[in-house]
């Protein structure tokens, strides 16, 4: 459903920029659907999984057959709701994936689950490629589940961040061989 609709989404946001305010004063005699359409496409066009190229290096997917299951929390290490002040004088608010270190294998369909726990906080997971590029950029909303299958098709080592709480707020996936070829 959500698939459908984050495509729907950067569709209507490519016709607004291409076609201006026009379209969207056309559109006004179902004032609600014009609207939602413009305040999902702002929100979301700035989110993106890995294009033609970045998904050489690993895809993504919102569902598919995972074989191996992981769930990455959003932790609260000092914020301002509970301090220490000092520490968030300090280094402002300040958060962490948990865990930070993830081990995947090459070829293996593995579910990321993030649990947001803050309940007014916006996290965000961006997954850097070797090059320090951004491979894919996708929001994760306050007290939400939010779920990708992720299989890679490169062995190494992957650095991911929150850009909202960078650079406290970040981790490495290792990517390991197939899962069959360590097991022999
Ligand atoms: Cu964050």
């Amino acid at each position: 459903m959500r698939k459908s609709g984050r495509r729907a989404s950067k569709f209507s946001s490519v016709v607004a920029i291409g076609l201006g305010l026009g379209l969207l004063r056309c559109l006004t005699a179902a004032p609600g659907a014009a609207l939602a359409a413009a305040s999902t496409g702002e929100t979301e066009s700035r989110y993106y999984l890995p294009d033609q190229r970045g998904s050489k290096i690993v895809t993504v997917v919102r569902e598919g057959n995972p074989e191996a299951e992981v769930v990455v929390l959003t932790q609260a290490v000092a914020v301002k709701e509970t301090g220490p002040k000092e520490t968030i004088d300090k280094y402002g608010e300040v958060y962490a994936f948990s865990p930070a270190f993830l081990a995947v294998h090459r070829d293996q369909p593995t579910l990321v689950t993030f649990w947001n726990l803050q309940s007014d906080d916006d996290h965000d997971f961006a997954l850097l490629g070797s090059d320090w590029s951004v491979l894919m950029y996708v929001d994760l909303p306050p007290l939400r589940k939010t779920s990708y299958v992720f299989t890679f098709h490169k062995e190494g080592l992957f650095d991911f961040k929150c850009m909202q709480h960078s650079p406290a707020m970040s981790g490495q996936i290792l990517v390991l061989p197939p899962a069959n070829a360590t097991s022999r």
